[in-house]
């Protein structure tokens, strides 16, 4: 039996060490009846096709973040709003745990014809362009390359920038030939996708992290042997501890690459500075209210709950 496992980011990543380690637990837990196939990104296509692949059922498991997946499920755009989690790693890791949170995030991925399998976390976001972002005013007319979600847009919008969607493989580019001026990922990724050749500053307002979400189809996991089903849950479980401990590595080293490579620096923001951009995103979590209706007002309740003042 084979089953098939789309990241939307390439070797090397932090989605291919899950799906490797999963791979691995799979195949032993089988004992190789289940052979897992992992497709890196670029080679079936753009974040939103992936997830299209597997509501189609074409592909059993996939990588899927807020980014885009907001478009299908509204409740994702959460992850999305800046300052809302909690800054503490091991306090966010509760937070992404809790039962309450999680189901009531699977109703939003079961409507949209997903298991929700995963929520993965993948460091901060860093903002790069080619100036400084150090205030709101500093993303005035910036052409902000975001992924195809609305209530990523709105977020760079409520601070005065130009969002403009792109799938991730032609971001290098397209920051190369001057089409779009910043972008925002976390260190590990702006490092092995190249951003830092063509951007000059990099700024880490600790805003928001890139949390990704690990689906399957809902109904290929529904209507799984039992015995599959338990390997699957047997296989995701104590992956949030080994999958936190790679990121955060993954993030450090690279993070230390880019500064050593002398092509593009790194700003902190202050807390003052970020209380500056927490205020004037608030538009944005007002459009997350409008969006996402009843239940995402309660996920939203739930994440303010669980993350304190
Ligand atoms: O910016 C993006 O589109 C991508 N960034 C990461 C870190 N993972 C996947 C996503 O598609």
């Amino acid at each position: 039996v084979i089953w098939r496992f789309a990241l939307e980011e390439i070797g090397g990543s932090v989605q291919d060490a899950w799906a490797q380690e999963f791979r691995r637990r799979i195949e032993v837990l089988s004992d190789g009846q289940i052979q897992v196939e992992v497709y890196p990104y670029g080679s079936i296509g753009t974040s939103p096709q992936l997830t299209r692949l597997v509501t189609d059922g074409r592909v059993h498991l996939a990588f899927a973040s807020p980014g885009h997946v907001a478009d299908d499920i509204p409740e994702a755009g959460v992850f999305l709003l800046p300052f809302l989690f909690p800054e503490n790693d091991g306090a966010n890791r509760k937070v992404l745990a809790d039962n309450e949170l999680r189901e009531l995030l699977q109703a939003g991925w079961q409507d949209a014809g997903l298991q929700l399998l995963d929520l993965v976390p993948e460091g901060w976001m860093i903002w790069t362009a080619n100036r400084a972002l150090d205030t709101p005013d500093d993303f005035s007319g910036l052409r902000m390359r975001t992924m195809t979600a609305p209530q990523q847009a709105e977020v760079f919008r409520a601070w005065g920038a130009d969002p403009v969607h792109l799938p991730y493989s032609e971001v290098y580019d397209a920051l190369q030939l001057g089409q779009v001026d910043g972008q925002s990922n976390p260190a590990f990724a702006i490092a092995e996708m190249n951003f830092h050749e063509v951007q000059s500053v990099m700024t880490a307002p600790k805003a928001t992290r890139f949390v990704a979400s690990v689906v399957s189809n809902r109904d290929w996991y529904r209507n799984l042997d039992e015995e599959h089903r338990q390997w699957v849950d047997a296989a995701r479980s104590g992956m949030p501890e080994f999958i936190d401990e790679i990121q955060r590595d993954y993030n450090r080293r690279r993070l230390q690459q880019l500064r050593e490579s002398g092509r593009i620096t790194l700003e902190q923001l202050t807390d003052e500075q970020r209380a500056r951009f927490l205020e004037a995103s608030l538009p944005a979590r007002e459009a997350y209210r409008a969006r996402a209706g009843e239940r995402g007002e309660r996920i939203l309740q739930r994440v303010q709950a669980l993350s304190g003042p």
